[in-house]
């Protein structure tokens, strides 16, 4: 189905036909262009940037790639095809036609999805509104442009479902979207991960790879939703999502084949000082942002989880590839527990358990990235390797977040986690340091910082010194 862009709002959801709605999201249009530019990215945002834009839902609507002016890009509302013999794929009303319209006794706890999936959009946009003052090349500055605009219509997509489904409470909602800021005492985000700090380029990477892909997994879960609206909106944001993660992933790999280069280079241990990131420092990196990350996915056992999951909202990946009744009333799940100070399966309610299922998903995927910096490592002829922390590290919430366990799962008392976690985690050291590298942008076409490699290849078959962005 393709894209209707004569309207104002972009759209492929016959915005024109529903007068109310067009009115509501209208309306809410300036306001969020306002914090568009006191959130969005701090600068360039009167430069022209090689972006892409979707002109239709199916696969070849991405080949759109053009120069925009960030404020002009055009947010819209894109929906997955509808597939009119879709059902509810799972729990109590599994087998019905899935609904049009939200069931009401379920409309609270739905809402509730909606606005923590919604809010979490523009809070990694403001997060990241400082980074193009200090971008390693064009080329990035360009990518990180693009994850902003494509948030940006993430937040686009939850507001169209709050306005066009949920009458005025959904409309309240869609302001306080708007109001909540990353980090605020008075009004902080919902979610913990989205209220931390996104100093630096390597953060961000990691970020992208990390958080993004936490965004992948609930996306996919919500994509199986019995509300259709829903499972269509974010089955078109998949798309988008790849891309996100593609910076991360092959950001953190540039930088490490960069460091390696300079270890074979100048020595193992002369990194830092030939302006590089050493790989202990990379490591504690991830420690960071994949322990944070594990947080998004709630507690090991969630009622609330399971009341999602039998009510038919929110489903698990890939609901429908996986064999078993889609009920899991009499399933069960190994959740990793910690018995008598160690850490061991133990079976549980499979229902109670899908968010640490999804966990499990996650970190499962996480680690094909990680093996494939690996190699990069490898292929240097350097004996080191990354790896993700022990799940029970550095966690704030659910089961482990009580204990002190070290990155090999080992736990400690407090005192001594606190004694050793500036091993573990970024130091405030470390933090200047990443910092110091990235006092300036690099803004030639063609020109990388030092401590990251140039990338294989550019966006859209475009040279890596193509003009990503025309100052
Ligand atoms: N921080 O039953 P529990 C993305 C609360 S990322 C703060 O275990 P539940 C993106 C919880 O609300 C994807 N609070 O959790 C990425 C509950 O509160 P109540 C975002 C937390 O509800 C990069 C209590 O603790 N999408 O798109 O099963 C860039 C007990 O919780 C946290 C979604 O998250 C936390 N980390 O699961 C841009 C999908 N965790 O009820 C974008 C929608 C838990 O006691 N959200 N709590 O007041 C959900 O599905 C669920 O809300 C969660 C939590 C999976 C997050
Ligand atoms: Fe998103
Ligand atoms: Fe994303």
């Amino acid at each position: 189905m393709n894209v209707d862009y004569s309207e104002k709002i972009p759209n492929n959801v016959n915005l024109s036909d529903d007068r109310r709605l067009k009115r509501a999201l209208e309306a809410w249009l300036p306001n969020y262009l306002d914090w568009w530019q006191e959130m969005g990215p701090a600068e360039y945002q009167d430069k022209e940037v090689y972006l892409r834009t979707a002109i239709s839902v199916d696969a070849k609507g991405w080949a759109n790639f053009g120069y925009v002016k960030m404020p002009e890009y055009r947010w819209g509302i894109f929906l997955a095809d509808k597939d009119e013999e879709r059902q509810v794929n799972f729990g109590d009303h599994k087998g019905d036609a899935a609904w049009q319209e939200v069931p009401g006794e379920y409309r609270g706890v739905l809402r509730r999805l909606i606005v923590t999936q919604g809010d979490t959009e523009p809070a990694s946009v403001e997060q990241q509104r400082h980074l193009c003052e200090t971008a390693p090349s064009l080329y990035d500055m360009r990518n990180l442009f693009q994850v902003n605009v494509e948030e940006g219509r993430h937040l686009w997509a939850m507001v169209y479902l709050l306005q066009g489904y949920f009458g005025r409470d959904g409309r309240e909602e869609a302001e306080a979207l708007l109001e909540r800021r990353s980090g605020d005492e008075d009004k902080p985000r919902i979610l913990g991960a989205f209220n931390e700090e996104t100093p630096d380029w390597l953060s961000f990477y990691m970020f992208t790879y990390f958080t993004d892909r936490d965004g992948k997994y609930q996306l996919a879960s919500l994509a199986e939703s019995g509300f259709d609206p829903l499972a269509r909106t974010c089955r078109f944001m998949l798309t988008e999502e790849a891309h996100h993660m593609f910076v991360g992933e092959t950001g953190v790999g540039r930088i490490i084949q960069r460091t390696c280069e300079l270890m074979n280079e100048f020595g193992p241990d002369n990194v830092r000082a030939n302006g590089g990131i050493d790989l202990p420092t990379l490591q504690r990196y991830v420690n960071f942002h994949f322990s944070v990350s594990q947080d998004l996915f709630g507690s090991e056992l969630s009622t609330n989880a399971a009341n999602y999951y039998t009510m038919g909202l929110k489903g698990r990946y890939d609901e429908t590839k996986i064999d078993d009744d889609h009920n899991l009333k009499n399933d069960a799940y190994p959740v990793l527990q910690l018995k008598q100070n160690s850490f061991i399966h133990v079976d549980q309610p499979a229902l109670t358990s899908v968010n640490e299922r999804l966990r499990d998903d996650y970190a499962e995927d996480c680690a094909r990235g990680v093996r494939r910096w690996n190699q990069i490592i490898k292929r240097a002829g350097i004996d080191f390797q990354i790896t993700l922390p022990h799940r029970a590290f550095h966690r704030a919430i659910g089961d482990f977040s009580e204990i002190d366990v070290d990155p090999w799962g080992n736990i400690h008392n407090r005192a001594d986690w606190e004694h050793h976690q500036h091993d573990w985690l970024p130091t405030d050291e470390d933090h200047a340091f990443v910092h110091s590298l990235m006092a300036k942008p690099v803004l030639e076409p063609g020109k990388y910082a030092n401590y990251i490699a140039p990338p294989a290849r550019g966006i859209n078959n475009q040279s890596v010194d193509f003009e990503y962005v025309r100052l």
